[in-house]
């Protein structure tokens, strides 16, 4: 299975590793939190509206404004949707590939990102905006910042689907050491307050078939990013996004 080819063999099961792994909180800073095991529930509600959005919307490897093509495939749904391409980094409403805007945001989408900022101590998030990302053996996504929302008082919301990752958690500054946290099949991240400008990548992910996935590992990263449709924000300041 492929990143522009998602059907799972056997949706709405799960593999037996998934159902040993116990559910618990990891605290990775003041308020940055791993809630291990946290969307398992969820699984087989999402990965149908998730083949949804991605025959509207489909997987594409977009270009940095440094001219580097992402070894990440890239898809979005809600009101905006980040890009990039050679003229910069921005939330676009509008799908660059379609014209169209992007599919709505699956409502068990917004309800597992509301639950699990929640669980992790952050009322009242209401996403805008879910970044897919999916990534092969070998993809990667280097250490940035999110700074492309309007502002930063929500927290980011990240969950992670198919093979295991390592996710790289640093500090406020690029040169910070990174924690190196092991992400796995329904494992969601979150972020804010204080630590929602930290540096955070992913290693290149390592060669291995998923029970439901198969070989990739999908990212589904929630954001406030702004307020309306008109809202469309610039950022070209080099170095603040994946340039892998
Ligand atoms: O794939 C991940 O776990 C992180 C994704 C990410 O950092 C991003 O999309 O900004």
């Amino acid at each position: 299975m492929h990143c522009d080819d998602l059907r799972p063999a056997s949706l709405g099961l799960f593999s037996e590793e998934d159902l040993q792994q116990p559910a618990h909180i990891q605290v990775l800073g003041p308020q940055s939190r791993v809630l291990r095991g946290f969307a398992l529930p969820w699984v087989e509600h999402l990965l149908p509206q998730l083949e949804r959005v991605l025959e509207q919307a489909p997987f594409r490897h977009m270009v940095t404004p440094g001219g580097f093509s992402m070894s990440v495939g890239l898809s979005s749904c809600g009101q905006l949707g980040w890009t990039t391409d050679p003229s910069g980094y921005r939330y676009s409403p509008v799908d660059p590939q379609s014209s169209r805007p992007w599919p709505a945001m699956p409502k068990v989408f917004r309800q597992l990102a509301q639950a699990a900022a929640d669980a992790a101590g952050f009322t009242g998030f209401s996403p805008d905006s879910c970044l897919i990302n999916c990534y092969r053996p070998g993809s990667k996504m280097s250490l940035h910042q999110d700074k492309n929302e309007r502002d930063y008082r929500a927290p980011i919301v990240s969950l992670s689907l198919g093979l295991p990752a390592i996710f790289l958690f640093g500090g406020q500054q690029r040169s910070d050491k990174s924690q190196r946290v092991p992400l796995l099949h329904g494992d969601v991240v979150v972020w804010g307050g204080v630590d929602r400008l930290r540096f955070h990548g992913v290693m290149p992910i390592k060669e291995g078939t998923h029970a439901l996935l198969g070989q990739q590992r999908i990212n589904l990263t929630f954001r406030q990013a702004g307020a309306g449709q008109e809202f469309e924000r610039k950022t070209r300041s080099a170095g603040q996004r994946p340039n892998d």
